[in-house]
Order: structure tokens, then C-alpha cells, then sequence
């Protein structure tokens, strides 16, 4: 008798998903198919690079999940607040409404906590994108996740599409890393191995580049500026970072 009951509550859950799944697809809206997706961005303690550290996740993750869309979809893209403080989210490279574009205060309103925002996006291109949050520095906290959206034409022979979000990750305060910078000191540097003695500097005939720098308030050797203790694909770590410390000559 038990069996039986539990057979009919998996039939009657298998044709709700149905009858779900069925709508989804052919839901039409201004003559476009519509794909709607559900995102929430909560604060949550996240293990990355080794280190568990307060993070910012869409739907529980770092990334945020891919978005997957054909040219000629209607997105609609419901994004839930559920931190306390306010988020926003930009779809970046998508051509799309301005009021849509998810700047905070310059075209969109920001996603106040507790609350709820509906971006509605015609699909008209193809192509790879990512989309991010545009307030302050949440992005390097963890709101970002990647976009795909297959051309009406496949122009490409492949099996299978896969996407790979590389990113870094730090355990500090994104607020605190950017202090960090500006008051160009060489904490970063010494991190990474790459600070080099003045010394050095003078013997290898750089002293006017190394002026340039203080002028600039910029540190030598400076094109990656932060120190990251991990580099995540896809969320998982990578790689250490590894020590670039200059060859002694
Ligand atoms: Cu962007």
C-alpha cells in the first residue's frame, strides 16, 4: 500500500515538472520565446583558495550560474536581494534597453535589500558575455557568472559547449585591498616576490622609469598590482600564485 502512494506522488511531482517545463518553453511574449531565469545574491562563508572568508554568491555559488539564451529570446532575469545591503547587476556587452543596462542610479535603480528586480532583455546578438555586479566593490566579492547566447544560425561544428569562468580571489576586504594600492606602499609586491631593491634598480639604468612610478604614485613591476592567494576556474582553485621573484643575475 505505501509503494503505491509513493508511486503516485512521483508521477503527480514528474507531470507538475512537466506541465512546468512545457510552459517554460513555449511561453511567448512580444512574438520572442521567453527564457526566464531566477537569480538570489546572498552573503555566505565560502572556502576559496584554502581560506574560508565572507563571500557574495548568486544562488549559493562563486561563479554565479551560466546563463544560456538563443538570439531572439525575450531574458527575463528576476534578481532577488536577499543581503543587507544594496546590489545591482550589469550585463556586460549585451546591446539592450538602457533602463536595463543595470548601473545603479545612472540607468537602473539599485536592488534595494529584501527586494526584487525583473530585467527584461531582447536577445539580438550571439556570442559569450559575463555579468557582474555594479555597486561598489561586490564584484571581486563574488557577484559575477557568465552568459551564452547560441546565433540562430550555427556557423561551428562542435559536441559540446563548455564555459570556463577564470577569476582570482582574495581573502581580504575588497575596500581594504584598494586602500591598500592607493597608499602605494610595496605590501603586494613583497607578497608576490616581485619587490625590487633600489639598488637593483640604479644598476640596471631603470632610475627615470622608477621616478615615473613615484610620480604616479604606481609601484615598479606593477601590471598584476594585487597579490591574490588563489585563482579560481570556475570557482575551484587553480593554482598558487606562483613566486615571481626576478632572477638573480
Ligand atoms: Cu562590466
Amino acid at each position: 500500500m505505501k509503494t503505491i502512494k509513493i508511486i503516485t506522488l512521483l508521477l503527480f511531482t514528474t507531470s507538475i515538472f512537466a506541465q512546468v517545463g512545457t510552459n517554460g518553453n513555449d511561453r511567448k511574449e512580444d512574438g520572442r520565446p521567453v527564457k526566464e531565469y531566477n537569480l538570489t545574491i546572498e552573503e555566505n562563508e565560502m572556502t576559496l583558495g584554502g581560506v574560508t572568508a565572507n563571500a557574495m554568491t548568486i544562488n549559493g555559488g562563486i561563479p554565479g550560474p551560466v546563463l544560456e539564451f538563443n538570439e531572439g529570446d525575450l531574458a527575463i532575469i528576476n534578481v532577488t536581494n536577499k543581503m543587507d545591503e544594496e546590489t545591482s547587476v550589469h550585463w556586460h556587452g549585451l546591446i539592450l534597453p538602457n533602463f536595463y543596462d543595470g548601473v545603479p542610479y545612472l540607468t537602473t535603480p539599485p536592488i534595494e535589500p529584501g527586494t526584487t528586480f525583473q530585467y527584461r532583455i531582447p536577445i539580438n546578438q550571439s556570442g559569450t558575455y559575463w555579468y557582474h555586479s555594479h555597486t561598489m566593490l561586490q564584484e571581486q566579492k563574488g557577484v559575477y557568472g557568465s552568459i551564452i547566447i547560441h546565433p540562430k544560425e550555427k556557423t561551428l561544428e562542435y559536441d559540446k559547449d563548455l564555459v570556463v569562468v577564470l577569476s582570482d580571489w582574495t581573502n581580504e576586504k575588497p575596500m581594504n585591498v584598494l586602500r591598500n594600492l592607493k597608499r602605494g606602499n610595496e605590501w603586494y609586491q613583497v607578497k608576490k616576490g616581485t619587490a625590487v631593491p633600489l639598488s637593483r634598480v640604479i644598476s640596471e639604468g631603470a632610475f627615470g622609469a622608477q621616478l615615473k612610478f613615484w610620480r604616479d604614485r604606481m609601484e615598479g613591476a606593477d601590471i598584476a598590482d594585487i597579490y591574490y592567494p588563489a585563482f579560481l576556474s570556475n570557482g575551484k582553485k587553480l593554482a598558487e600564485y606562483p613566486n615571481l621573484g626576478l632572477a638573480k643575475k
